[in-house]
């Protein structure tokens, strides 16, 4: 019997900040751009379940979330401070199988096939919560199923700090009440597609014969048909690697001034640099995002000769290709920048996408 278990840290940005001031616990906590007053233009990155009782959440305009709640704490970024606590979880959870997965800065994936039943998985499940959180003072919520796909909306079934057990038999009354975006790779546009069609829940779909999705939706159409019926046999990947680090800020106000915009990059390039030495990181690939304000967005990428953490590199990419893109008439909304190709100085190791 396959056992797989799919762990997620609760409102992770969010927990680390409160964990680091107990004295903002239990009051609504939202990590992200600062709101200013209601006129700030960045996006919610996450909060707190508190918060979330006000109807905030993640990616929602900052602007949005100080109107449905303007006395709930706004806090910045502390990538440090998410980037340490994930190492520290990652390394609790490696423990328990060797076949392991991180699939982002806060969820991963276990076989536990070996534990043979149902109630040694819930033990696992169990040990792993306590260990998380005496060592760390951090909650999570574990989903058990035959495969990932199950796992994965069992592990969102009962945030936060939750356990959610589901045997292959309980696997299509479990997933057929649910919208049919719950599915793995069903975003907004293909569902709305799917309900234009009439199919509203996974059900739905699994009651749709296989041509009608094959030709609505080509190849893709036969793996949702599989996935309705809780089907899923991707493997364990054991290697996790970071693809890149960076950041992005939206301007207050749209603007074509140079200096401010270099401002800007001059703000983020050192979070960059931090990141990178916090994991002794080197880097070959350099890219500058720039979205105008019709939300056009436009990206350059420039490859050096070798591998480095010099961060002169990122100044002079942006200024050669900054004014470039000033050219055009548009303000710009939002500039980004981030390092790809990354390679560990010394060794290889795990990594993932940092962009926030
Ligand atoms: P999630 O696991 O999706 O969300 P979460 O841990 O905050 O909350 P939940 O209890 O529902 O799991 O994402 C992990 C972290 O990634 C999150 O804490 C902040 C970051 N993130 C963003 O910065 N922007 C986003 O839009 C999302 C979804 C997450
Ligand atoms: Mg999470």
């Amino acid at each position: 019997m396959r056992i797989i278990l799919h762990v997620d840290m609760d409102c992770f940005f969010a927990q680390c900040e409160e964990r680091e001031r107990p004295q903002i616990k239990g009051k609504p906590v939202v990590v992200g751009a600062d709101p200013k007053n209601g006129a700030g233009r960045g996006v919610v990155s996450t909060c707190n379940y508190e918060a979330r009782a006000f109807g905030i959440k993640s990616a929602m305009p900052i602007s949005a979330a100080w109107k449905r709640c303007p006395n709930a704490i706004f806090l910045p970024h502390n990538f440090e401070l998410y980037s340490s606590a994930s190492r520290a979880v990652m390394a609790i959870f490696r423990k328990y199988s060797h076949k392991f997965e991180q699939v982002s800065i806060d969820e991963a994936y276990l076989d536990i096939s070996h534990a043979e039943s149902h109630d040694a998985a819930r033990k696992i499940a169990l040990a792993i919560k306590a260990e998380a959180l005496e060592k760390e003072k951090l909650t999570c919520s574990i989903g058990i199923g035959p495969n990932k796909l199950v796992a994965k909306i069992a592990a969102g079934e009962r945030k936060p700090n939750g356990l959610t057990i589901i045997p292959a038999e309980e696997v299509e009354p479990f997933l057929f009440p649910k919208k049919a975006g719950a599915l793995f790779g069903i975003g907004i546009k293909t569902e709305q597609r799917l309900n234009e069609l009439g199919i509203m829940t996974v059900q739905d779909i699994a009651n749709t014969p296989e041509e009608v999705l094959a030709e609505n939706f080509g190849s893709f159409g036969y793996s949702m048909l599989a996935m309705a019926h809780g089907n899923d046999d991707r493997e364990i990947v054991q290697e996790w690697i970071t693809k890149s680090i960076g950041r992005q800020i939206t301007f207050e106000h749209d603007t074509r001034d140079e200096r401010k915009i270099m401002d800007v990059i001059d703000s983020i390039i050192p979070e960059i640099y931090r990141e990178l030495r916090s994991q002794d990181f080197t880097y070959k690939t350099l890219v500058l995002k720039v979205r105008y304000s019709d939300f056009e967005t436009h990206t350059k990428n420039k490859t050096l000769p070798h591998h480095t953490n010099n961060i002169k590199a990122l100044r002079l990419m942006a200024q050669e290709n900054l004014a470039r893109f000033l050219m055009d008439k548009r303000k710009i909304r939002l500039i980004g920048m981030s390092v790809h190709n990354l390679r560990e100085k010394h060794i290889k190791q795990p990594q993932q996408t940092l962009t926030i």
